[in-house]
């Protein structure tokens, strides 16, 4: 199998990810700006499918109506000539001061406003580009204290976002879905909608469920020491997989956004494994940072390792399902029971009175976890 990346592997970067310039809270840029005109020719370069954008990465906050067309126009012709795709856009709400309190669940009536009509107006620019996906990261959507927020009428106002969002996309007629990302905290201390779970359930709330899904990063949930592959297989079972954020991270600690497979590298592999089993189609999207200490250079090899080692993820999760030993080990784990209904059709709760359970015998089974665990590991591993 090839582990060269091309367009059919729809791989995806964030003009913010290869254009983080590393500023952190202790300090400075150690790089300079990237125009979004040659990170769309670098990836192209690389074998990427795609560019993804917050507004302002793209049109500078303030410009005034020509610099915005000026912007757009180029960075149309960058795509145009490499070929480029732009599946997904969304709205910078949390870099200005305005938006310190949230944006779509500020207390301020009139900010919350204004966040709606900024994100109407990239959405139009998303429909003109093509891009079928619009992330809603909701970054300053919380607050530091439970007194500060009122944290349940906050979710009438998130809703009351996604209803008017939602009513502006029917009546424009864009083929143009949502995909919330859940994030537990950071920058606010806590984060509304936390986890894959908690915004699965509000997307339930909403007028048109259907056009509200997920976007899911990696990190964010194993910020929140949950299982993300267990947290995926949920989003694909409700068919929510609108979108994925794919990096690395090194369990609950503040967050990295690490090259994917560079934190928690067997959950990436259960995790490709996941993803080509159940085959998502939507874009692969590595939203990372490259590190601080990166220097041009570094920022490519960075994104190249994206692509690379979801390749070789790839190559060996399919190689652990095809081998004998494996397929042998996961019957005497009895993984394949599992698939078959609980109940036979027309069976119903009355025919559970007579059955019998050795629950001595059946309490005393092993079920050879460990063995498999091994097998998974030494393929990861390129053991032979
Ligand atoms: C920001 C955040 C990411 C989100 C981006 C979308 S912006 O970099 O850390 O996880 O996906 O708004
Ligand atoms: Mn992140
Ligand atoms: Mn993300």
């Amino acid at each position: 199998m090839a582990l060269t990346p091309t367009p059919s592997d729809k791989f995806t970067f964030g003009l913010w990810t290869v254009g983080w310039q590393a500023r952190d809270p202790f300090g400075d840029a150690t790089r300079d700006a990237l125009d979004p005109v040659r990170t769309v020719n670098e990836l192209a370069a690389r074998g990427a499918y795609g560019v993804t954008f917050h507004d302002d990465d793209l049109i500078p906050f303030g410009s005034d109506d020509s610099e915005r067309q000026t912007h757009i126009d180029r960075f149309k012709v960058a795509l145009a000539s490499s070929g480029m795709k732009v599946p997904m856009a969304t709205t910078n709400l949390f870099t200005h001061p305005v938006f310190k309190d949230g944006a779509f669940t500020s207390n301020d009536r009139d900010i919350r406003r204004y966040s709606i009509k900024k994100t109407m107006r990239n959405i139009d620019l998303a429909a003109e580009l093509g891009a079928e996906i619009y992330v809603a990261w909701g970054g300053r959507e919380g607050a530091e204290s439970d007194g500060a927020k009122d944290a349940y009428v906050a979710l009438d106002r998130f809703r009351e976002a996604f209803n008017t969002l939602g009513q502006y996309v029917l009546d424009n007629g864009y083929n143009i879905k949502f995909a919330i990302e859940p994030k537990p905290n950071e920058p606010r201390g806590d984060i509304f909608l936390p986890t894959i779970g908690h915004a699965l359930a509000f997307i339930n709330s909403l007028d048109h469920p259907e056009l509200v899904g997920l976007n899911p990063e990696v990190g964010h949930e194993q910020m929140a020491g949950l299982n993300f592959v267990h947290g995926i297989a949920q989003a694909l079972w409700h068919k929510k997989l609108f979108h994925i954020d794919l990096n690395g991270q090194h369990g609950p600690k503040y967050d990295q956004d690490l090259v994917f497979g560079h934190g928690d590298l067997k959950s990436a592999f259960f995790l490709v494994d996941l993803l080509e089993r159940y085959e998502y189609s939507g874009p692969k999207h590595f939203d990372y940072k490259p590190a601080r200490t990166e220097s041009d250079k570094g920022v490519w090899e960075s994104a190249s390792a994206n692509m690379r080692t979801y390749l070789m993820l790839k190559e060996r999760a399919l190689a652990f399902r095809n081998d004998p030993r494996v397929i042998n080990a996961m019957a005497e784990s009895n993984i394949p029971g599992l698939a078959e209904p609980t109940f036979a059709p027309g069976e119903t709760w009355r025919d559970l009175a007579n059955e019998f359970l050795d629950i001595e015998t059946a309490g005393k089974r092993g079920y050879h976890y460990e063995a498999l665990d091994q097998l998974a590991l030494e393929h990861l591993m390129g053991a032979k």
